[in-house]
């Protein structure tokens, strides 16, 4: 398609009136025509789904958002059995309430989705040892406005201009278990009520540096790594 063309079907998209001339019906766009569309006011209710629009991201261990956030749904933190070679590396925000569609009846060759569980006895950082075995609530959560998110690892505080949605540590699998994803999960993390009996699951453990590869000596062997996730 030549040039001609390529301003013709974006005339279409734009709403611009095609020429109707038969002997000549594709005609190029006159530029400032374009640039007018494009300048023009728009309807008040555009200005407000452009203002409106917010990154969307899960607040992984709490039921709800930070008050700069609007809710969209809260329930557990689920995944793969944590010794499984198979089903996702990722976690998932399962709703309380689920909808199927057709189903079968019987056993099928499958990936389970499990609960997840907190593997933190820890008596150092008391808000995840009191929930060691307990499955973490988790939220999706929606920003105002601020169309970027992003998860900063190792960082409890978010660079100037952004929006701290909210902080904690990072968590994954554990070195012995089946590769996941990283989370950040809140620091001050909130259980599924009736979720403190062992089962297992996908489970969750802290993070730490080493001293065996290159991590900058600015990073203390052992600590837990904090993380932050913030908006802007
Ligand atoms: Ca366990």
């Amino acid at each position: 398609m030549d040039l001609r063309g390529v301003l013709f079907l974006i005339g279409i998209c734009l709403g611009l009136p095609a020429n109707t001339n038969a002997q000549d019906a594709i005609q190029p766009l006159d530029p400032d025509s374009v640039d007018r569309f494009l300048q023009a006011p728009r309807p008040a209710e555009s200005a407000l789904i452009i203002d409106n629009l917010g990154a969307v991201y899960t607040h992984w261990g709490k039921s709800i958002c930070s008050e700069q956030a609007t809710l969209v749904y809260s329930g557990f933190v689920g995944g793969t059995w944590y010794a499984s070679k198979g089903g996702s590396s990722t976690y998932l925000c399962m709703p309380m309430e689920p909808e199927y569609s057709l189903f079968i009846k019987k056993k099928q060759s499958r990936t389970v989705l499990q609960s997840s569980e907190l593997q933190t006895p820890s008596k150092q950082i008391p808000a995840f040892g009191d929930l060691y075995q307990n499955t973490p609530a988790c939220a999706v959560c929606q920003a105002f406005r601020r169309p970027a998110q992003f998860m900063f690892p190792a960082r409890m505080t978010c660079p100037d201009g952004w929006t701290k949605e909210y902080d904690g540590y990072l968590m994954t699998a554990n070195n012995r278990h089946r590769r996941t994803e990283y989370l950040c999960v809140d620091g001050q993390p909130e259980a599924v009520p009736n979720t403190s009996k062992n089962v297992n699951g996908a489970l969750l453990y802290f993070v730490e540096t080493n001293s065996k590869t290159h991590v900058p000596s600015t990073y203390t062997p052992e600590r837990e790594l904090t993380c932050s996730v913030c908006t802007k």
